[in-house]
């Protein structure tokens, strides 16, 4: 594998100098379009901006499995079961992809998890809100994957190869979520008046959260100048919140629902929707670990880590035995 030799890459690394004129290199291979592998030489930078993006992102598909999974059992029929059993299996596998291609970087999959489960990474803000009815499900479909892939089309184009290419895998996969989602939604919505009901709190639960997904705006973002500069991002934060709420707000008109945005309008100068404040102070709170379910997300978290210890130590066996038979 050619992770190995790249494992344990030190914090400090960043103090390490570079070679005279390697710099100015990578640049230009960035700017001629070149993909960055592994092996390669990258600056110490470029190599943590990945490694915090990639396994928040990794982590995000993880914990991301929690408030759909919690509908599973509850699912209002077999086909709808059997498709949610599916998505959320999906995510899980994003998770691995993910966290592959961050070992990629010289970081193991052991140290981001337990970086998760010790509460010192970052997953996204918005798994952590609760999903109280099923419409929740057909929100977060049409929504969050919507937005996730909004998000994620130009991260197939990153610089970097093994992300670019695991994400080319997810994409297809969310935008398939992302169906099935609006799916859930236009049933709902064309239902009896309860299950309209349900179509349109959940819009409102979800809606402004899912804007946030996009992170701060691009004053307040820290790392977009930096990444834009790498071609790790394509688009800065607001450029592709914009874009979501484009390509979403006629979707949600279709469904006959109301975004809660009073100031919500087409602007037939720019051919934008411009929408209101987001209320980024939510956001804070949310990142700060205060949001509506941050504790119980981590604790389903430890609690799923600690019961699956048999299966790891089982497939370590199975592969301890497999290795001294070949060898014998
Ligand atoms: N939540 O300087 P920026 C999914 C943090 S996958 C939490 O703008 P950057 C699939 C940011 O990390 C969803 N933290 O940062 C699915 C940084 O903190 P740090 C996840 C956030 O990296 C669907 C600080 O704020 N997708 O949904 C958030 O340039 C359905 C300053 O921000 C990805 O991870 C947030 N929303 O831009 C699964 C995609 N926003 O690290 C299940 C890859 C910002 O300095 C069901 N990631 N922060 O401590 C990205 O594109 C970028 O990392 C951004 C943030 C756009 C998220």
């Amino acid at each position: 594998m050619y992770t190995q030799g790249l494992l344990h890459a030190k914090e400090d690394d960043r103090a390490a100098p570079e070679p005279a004129g390697a710099l100015a290199r990578f640049q230009a291979r960035i700017d001629a379009e070149e993909k960055i592998e592994p092996n390669d030489w990258m600056p110490a930078a470029y190599r943590h901006t990945l490694i915090r993006m990639i396994s928040q992102h990794a982590h995000s598909e993880i914990v991301g499995m929690l408030p759909e999974g919690n509908w599973i059992t509850r699912a209002p029929s077999l086909r709808r079961k059997a498709a949610l059993i599916a998505k959320v299996q999906d995510e899980g596998g994003h998770g691995l992809y993910l966290y592959a291609a961050a070992e990629t970087l010289g970081v193991s999959r052991e140290e981001l998890v337990e970086q998760l489960l010790a509460g010192k990474a970052k997953y996204s803000s918005i798994f952590n809100y609760p999903t109280l009815t099923w419409a929740d499900i057909g929100a977060i479909g049409w929504l969050v994957d919507g937005a996730a892939i909004m998000n994620q089309i130009p991260l197939c184009r990153c610089s970097y190869g093994p992300y670019a290419r695991a994400m080319i895998r997810i994409c297809k996969e969310e935008s398939f979520h992302q169906r099935q989602g609006f799916e859930i939604m236009l049933t709902l919505a064309r239902g009896t008046d309860e299950q309209k009901a349900m179509a349109q709190d959940a819009l409102e639960r979800w809606w402004w959260p899912s804007l946030m997904m996009f992170g701060p705006s691009d004053a307040q973002s820290q790392h977009s100048d930096a990444s834009l500069r790498w071609k790790i991002k394509r688009f800065s934060n607001d450029e592709l919140r914009q874009k979501f709420v484009d390509a979403t707000v006629p979707q949600g008109h279709f469904l006959g629902l109301t975004f809660p945005d009073p100031d919500l309008r087409y602007d037939a100068a720019s051919g934008h929707w411009l929408f209101g404040a987001i209320d980024w102070a939510e956001f804070r709170n949310v990142l700060a670990g205060n949001g509506p379910c941050n504790r119980q997300r981590l604790e389903q978290r430890r609690k799923a880590h600690e019961d699956g210890e048999w299966v790891r130590a089982a497939a370590l066996a199975y592969a301890e035995k497999r290795r001294a038979r070949a060898a014998a």
